[in-house]
């Protein structure tokens, strides 16, 4: 009895240990990603990352503390050139960069972190590269991914489309509300709620056990950027 009582209060301090750390380095509750295709729209490469640096400085301006670059489209080339300029925007404001995908170009530009994919290089691979230069999030879609992104080293993970939304709906059925909690409620590092999350939905995942939100369209679609950003921001603190 008294051995159980003890091996509880070790792994709780190594749980609580474990959530510290990964608070400490996910210091941020709104997760922006961006996606120029969809929200602005030219066909003019110059005018798209212009207009992108544009936006996303109007997010930081109202309080966004996390970008992740997400435009998988671009060649390495093309995505080297822009994450040093969102390297140089996200530094003037002390925002956090993430790269989609791409570990390599998160550490030539001297991002904070890369976000992978369920089809990217493995949590496990990219963790044993990098080592802790860069914090390492994963997009998850399960309980099962979720667990396996946390055992794997993720620091933290999106789950979703907790909501239906325009650029998922080949995938199918969204998570919903109910596998959202039991994410949240059984893996120990942070979950952000992905998919058509709106303001007047972060009240839902938040009591849902979402630590915090990541969002395209909610914040890029608006017609103040700014605002919209620091609107979010306030329902978040609330
Ligand atoms: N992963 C799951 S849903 C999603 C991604 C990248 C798209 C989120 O876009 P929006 O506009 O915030 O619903």
């Amino acid at each position: 009895m008294q051995l159980q009582a003890v091996r509880l209060r070790e792994c709780c301090k190594e749980n609580y240990e474990l959530r510290i750390r990964n608070y400490e380095l996910v210091d941020f509750n709104l997760y922006l990603m961006t996606d120029r295709k969809r929200l602005l729209k030219t066909q003019n490469p110059k005018l798209e990352t212009r207009k992108l640096l544009s936006a996303v400085r109007q997010a930081l301006k109202g309080g966004v503390r996390a970008i992740q670059v997400r435009e998988k489209d671009l060649d390495t080339r093309e995505l080297l050139k822009l994450a040093y300029k969102m390297r140089d925007l996200t530094n003037n404001f002390n925002a956090r960069l993430f790269i989609n995908d791409r570990f390599d170009i998160a550490l030539a530009v001297g991002a904070d972190g890369v976000h992978l994919a369920q089809n990217s290089i493995p949590v496990e691979a990219v963790r044993n590269a990098v080592k802790k230069k860069l914090v390492i999030g994963v997009s998850t879609h399960s309980l099962k991914e979720a667990k396996a992104a946390e055992k794997g080293g993720a620091d933290f993970i999106t789950l979703g489309p907790v909501y239906r939304t325009p650029s998922k709906l080949k995938y199918g059925d969204p998570v919903g509300l109910d596998t959202l909690s039991k994410v949240s409620g059984t893996i120990k590092i942070p979950v952000f709620a992905i998919g058509g999350i709106k303001r007047d939905r972060i009240e839902k995942v938040k009591k849902a056990g979402a630590f915090g939100v990541a969002m395209i369209s909610e914040i890029f679609g608006a017609e103040d950027i700014k605002e919209r950003a620091n609107e979010i921001n306030q329902k978040l603190e609330t």
